[in-house]
């Protein structure tokens, strides 16, 4: 199979299913750290109608430790290896080089990498497996990232820090037409940033990239339905995160990073119905 998004004709968002094989994810830590709890985790996001798997071993909430190289390759590998045989479009959510490297050897098509390709490795590793990638901004480290949190103007510095690593990844050889940008929604960013980030999705998708959106039931939406001090727990997050997908759609994302894919998939549908044009509904 081609290393390739996989964009629908159709032009609805494609709906990424999390996965992260991992003790301490922020909202679902430990429900899937086995490798077969993994897989079924991954053949009902499937059946739910999720586009892509993204397969994660490291966690990156705010405060998060960082994991060693074997130990996540340990986790996410058999998981990625056994996903592709079975034809899963995976993406591989990994900092690490040598994590990437071998996601992409057993047979991964995206790689996902919140620092955006901070370590040049990655670029060269993308280009050599001739990958699809998804270069994220992240203000600072997972483990400081929240306490760092400052911009001068937060939308023009993202975007600038997106155009330029997607410059870099084109002249180290990666394929233009397989790079989507996404504006790290929650990474080392308070809630008025995240909130002027997701209203900017038109100018991020201004830079000629498709965008990717992740929002699910982050901390910014338990802080708007209780407050900053009592926010509404991860588990009750589920309708406040399909308002703001819904919004993403309609303001042109083009991936949708989701742990609830029914939900997400049924609300797509809506919004495709909705607001496409006839010919793309017919298509
Ligand atoms: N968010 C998370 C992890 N990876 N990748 C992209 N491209 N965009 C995101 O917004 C994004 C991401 C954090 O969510 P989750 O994987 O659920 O949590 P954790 O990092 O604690 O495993």
């Amino acid at each position: 199979m081609s290393r390739s998004w996989g964009f629908d004709l159709r032009k609805r968002p494609l709906i990424m299913g999390v996965l992260n094989v991992t003790p301490d994810s922020f909202s679902d830590g430990g429900q899937f750290f086995s490798v077969s709890e993994a897989l079924a985790r991954a053949d009902q996001m499937r059946a739910e109608g999720a586009d892509i798997i993204d397969v994660g071993g490291e966690s990156t909430r705010p405060g998060a430790e960082p994991v060693l190289e074997d130990e996540e390759l340990r986790r996410v590998i058999p998981v990625v290896g056994d996903l592709a045989r079975r034809g899963f479009r995976v993406s591989i959510d990994t900092m690490k080089p040598a994590v990437a490297s071998a996601a992409l050897a057993a047979g991964a098509q995206i790689v996902n990498d919140v620092s955006g390709f901070r370590n040049p490795e990655m670029s060269a590793i993308a280009a050599r497996h001739q990958a699809a990638t998804c270069l994220m901004h992240m203000q600072g480290k997972p483990r400081t990232m929240q306490a760092e949190a400052e911009y001068a103007d937060v939308v023009s510095e993202v975007r600038d820090y997106l155009r330029q690593q997607a410059e870099e990844a084109i002249a180290a050889g990666v394929p233009q037409e397989e790079i989507v940008l996404d504006p790290g929604i929650g990474f080392g960013k308070t809630l008025g940033h995240n909130i002027d980030l997701l209203k900017a999705i038109p100018q991020m998708k201004a830079l000629g990239f498709p965008v990717l959106i992740g929002v699910s039931r982050k901390s910014f939406i338990g802080r708007l339905l209780g407050s900053s001090a009592d926010p509404r727990p991860v588990e009750e997050r589920l309708h406040g995160t399909l308002a703001v997908q819904v919004l993403a759609q309609a303001w042109g994302a083009d991936v949708l990073r989701v742990h609830d894919v029914r939900a997400a998939t049924d609300a797509r549908a809506m919004v495709h119905a909705l607001i496409a044009s006839e010919d793309r509904i017919e298509a």
